[in-house]
This record gives structure tokens, sequence and C-alpha cells, in this order.
């Protein structure tokens, strides 16, 4: 039996309260869903099947470039991260799976592991960091990492990922994501093909080292921490590198890594059909990498990605089958609150794009009567599907209402009497 932190009595209590409303509620949204033609049961299975998997750096409080403001009872570590991130997946019974960040995680491989059987959690992909420099390490990547024009820096920045591989193997991770700060901050400061060269045969050498099994994400974001040129700055880019490098490369998208009013839902279609959609890493923004919550500036562009995700799914598209992750920064809320409602907007998405009548909407397509076609997502989207939810979290043992029974719980209050105070740290926004 898994060791929580917060009893399963509390949200059985909880859980009383709201179950006579969230029972009417259920079985008022099945008899609408029935006059479409749709079984509630379908989709609530589905959800129940959907998981997403948490940054361990999204636990702990981040920072902007002026200042982190700590918050109570920040995880001090990699087992108390896990701690953290067992407590919103006991809540929302969405996320079984844990993304580690090498170096900050770094730790005896067999405690990880237990810590993890433990806590019934798993380990999802494994990210490694040459964005910042790591204590003592013996080369700096102040100019760059993989793409590096020193030739002893890129050696070192590959052993760390090679070393971010073996990690992985010995807790059951499957893959092994890669995002790098390379790029310039002035016009003729970089050579963009000599670079886009290096970075290249350095992800070869990663490669080479790649298990069978095992998937390699390469992830594209357009600017920052360089503000000129990034080597890997967009999707076109990204997709170059997983041909290049072989049938376990796939491009990784972060929504929040592209221009102002980008068409994602299109890039991700894009990747689908020539087989290079690795997964995601979900968050929303409104200017640039802002790393909130899913959902919460543009949740309509969130079910628009996830349309095409149902779409493909229901095409059969071949071996489609790509990661969800969360990467998040939390600067002005608790992060377990956070992630718990991320974890619920992302398969709030899904539920409503398994809404769409896809058969209705081919035949507008056909037809080209674009207001109906708009319209056949709209009415997808405008469904309340919170009981489909809140009922999938229920039948697995989460909370009805995940926020309110984790406030019920007292858990913040509870570890920040045993977490010291944190006065500064690491990083926080990727
Ligand atoms: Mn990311």
């Amino acid at each position: 039996m898994a060791e929580f932190r917060i009893a399963q009595d509390l949200i059985e209590n909880e859980n009383d309260k709201r179950a006579a409303a969230l029972k009417a509620d259920y079985e008022a949204l099945g008899a609408t869903l029935t006059r479409r033609g749709v079984d509630i049961e379908a989709i609530t299975r589905k959800v129940a099947e959907f998981f997403v998997a948490v940054p361990s750096w999204g636990v702990g409080t981040g920072g902007t470039r002026f200042a982190r403001f700590p918050g109570a009872g920040e995880p001090r570590g990699i087992f108390d991260k896990l701690d953290d991130c067992a407590v919103i997946n006991q809540l929302t019974q969405a996320t079984p799976n844990v993304s580690l960040h090498i170096p900050w995680d770094r730790a005896d491989t067999s405690e990880l592991k237990a810590k993890g059987d433990a806590l019934g959690l798993g380990f999802d992909a494994m990210n490694s960091n040459t964005f910042s420099d790591a204590p003592g390490q013996a080369y700096s990547y102040k100019y760059g990492s993989l793409s590096h024009t020193n030739a002893a820096t890129r050696a070192q920045a590959v052993e760390h990922n090679l070393e971010c591989i073996e990690i992985g193997k010995r807790i059951g991770s499957k893959a092994l994501t890669v995002w790098i700060g390379d790029g310039s901050n002035f016009p003729g400061q970089s050579n963009f093909t000599k670079a886009f060269e290096r970075y290249l045969t350095s992800m070869a050498d990663i490669y080479k080292a790649l298990p069978d099994d095992w998937k390699l994400f390469s992830e594209h974001k357009m600017y920052e921490p360089a503000f000129y040129s990034t080597v890997v700055q967009d999707w076109g880019t990204n997709y170059l590198i997983a041909q290049t490098l072989g049938p376990k490369a796939y491009c990784l998208v972060d929504l929040g890594h592209h221009a102002p009013n980008t068409n994602i839902e299109m890039i991700v279609a894009r990747l689908i059909q020539f087989g290079k959609l690795g997964g995601f890493h979900f968050n929303d923004s409104k200017y640039g990498d802002d790393d909130l919550d899913a959902g919460v500036i543009d949740p309509y562009r969130l079910f628009l990605v996830f349309n095409e995700l149902v779409d493909a799914e229901q095409r059969g598209v071949n071996d489609f089958n790509p990661a969800h992750m969360i990467d998040q920064s939390h600067n002005v809320t608790d992060p377990i609150e956070s992630l718990i409602n991320s974890a619920n907007e992302i398969r709030r998405a899904y539920a409503q794009a398994l809404l769409v009548d896809r058969k209705a909407l081919e035949g507008y397509q056909q037809d080209n009567d674009a207001l109906m076609a708009s319209e056949t997502l709209k009415r997808a989207y405008r469904a309340d599907v919170e009981p489909i939810l809140a009922e999938a979290r229920r039948r697995a043992g989460g909370a009805i209402d995940p926020i309110a029974a984790y406030r019920a719980s007292g858990y913040r209050n509870k570890v920040a009497a045993e977490r010291p105070a944190s006065v500064a740290g690491g990083g926080g926004i990727i």
C-alpha cells in the first residue's frame, strides 16, 4: 500500500459531501450526451486512462528574472518533491509519473526507485541541464553547450546527457528530453550553420547511447536565454533534428515556446502527419514563455491541440503515442494546487475533444461549410465536462474536488512545519 501523506479517509469524507450533486450532474450530462449519440461511460473511461506527467521542478516555487519569493514548506530535495507529486496524483488520479531534471534531482537511483514504488509513482522522461553550470564542472555553458565552439565543452555536455540516460535506465524511464539554451545575443556573434552542425554532431553522440526502447525528444524554443538567435528555435529546425538523428528521435512541443498567436495546433498536425510528434510540455502563456498553468489564458487553444490529438487517435495513426508532460513555473500560487488544476484542465481539453462529432465535421469540411465546421468544434468545447472529470477521479479513489480536499487536508502547513524555509534556489523556468 502506498505511503500517502493525505489520509484516504479525508478524501472519502470530502467526497461524501459532494457525491449526491455529482451523481445528479453526471446523470444530467449523460442524458444530454445520449441525445447527441455519445455514451458518457465511454468518455469517462477514456478520460480515466489519460495521464500526464508532472515535472519534479514544478513543485518548487519558481521565479522571474527579477526575484524569487519562496513559498512555505518548499521541498528540500527530490524525495520531498516526490511526496508532493504523490499528493497531486492521489487527489487527481491523473499524474502517476514524474519527470526528473538532472542534476537538480540527482540521488541514489535505488532509493529513487524505492521511493517512487512506495508512493505509486513511476518516472517519465529524463531532462538534462546544460543551460546552467553545476558546481565544480570543468567547462562553463555561458556561451553554449552542445553547440559550443570548444570541443571539450561539447563533450562535457554530451557526457552529462549520457549520465541522464544511465540514471533513467535504472529508474524505469524510457525517454530523454534535451533542451539547450544555446544561442546568441548579437548579430554576428554566432555562425548559424556551424553552430547547428556542432549541435547535430553532439546530438548524434547522445542518440548512439540511447537504448532501443527509448525515445529522444528535442525541444525547440524561439528565444530566451538567448535574445537574438537560438540554435533550436522552431519546429522546422526541430523536425530537421529528428529526421537527421533517426527513428528514435522526436520533436517535443512546449506550448510556451512559440511567438504569440502561432498556430500551435497546426504544428502538432504537421508533426503527427510526418511521424515526429514526440510529446508535449503543457503550460499556457500570454506573451512569451510565461509557464502559466495549462488552460488559464487560452483554454480554446488547448482544446484545439487536443482536437488534433483525438483526430489522430481516431484515425488510427500508426505508432501514435505522444508523451504528455506539464512544464510550468509557479510564482504566486501553491505549486501543488497549480499542478492539480493543470492536470484537470488537460484532461478537460481531452474530454471536450472526444465530444467533437467528427463525422459531421468532415461533412462540413467537404462541403466548405466554414460556419458549421467551426460550430461543430465550439459545440464540443462549450460542453461542461466537469462531471466526467470528477467521476473519473472519484472512481479511481481521487477527490471529486481535489483543490478543496487538498486545502482541507492541511498538507502545506504540515510539510512547512518539517521543511525549513528556503531563501533562494534553483531554476524553475525552461
Ligand atoms: Mn519545456
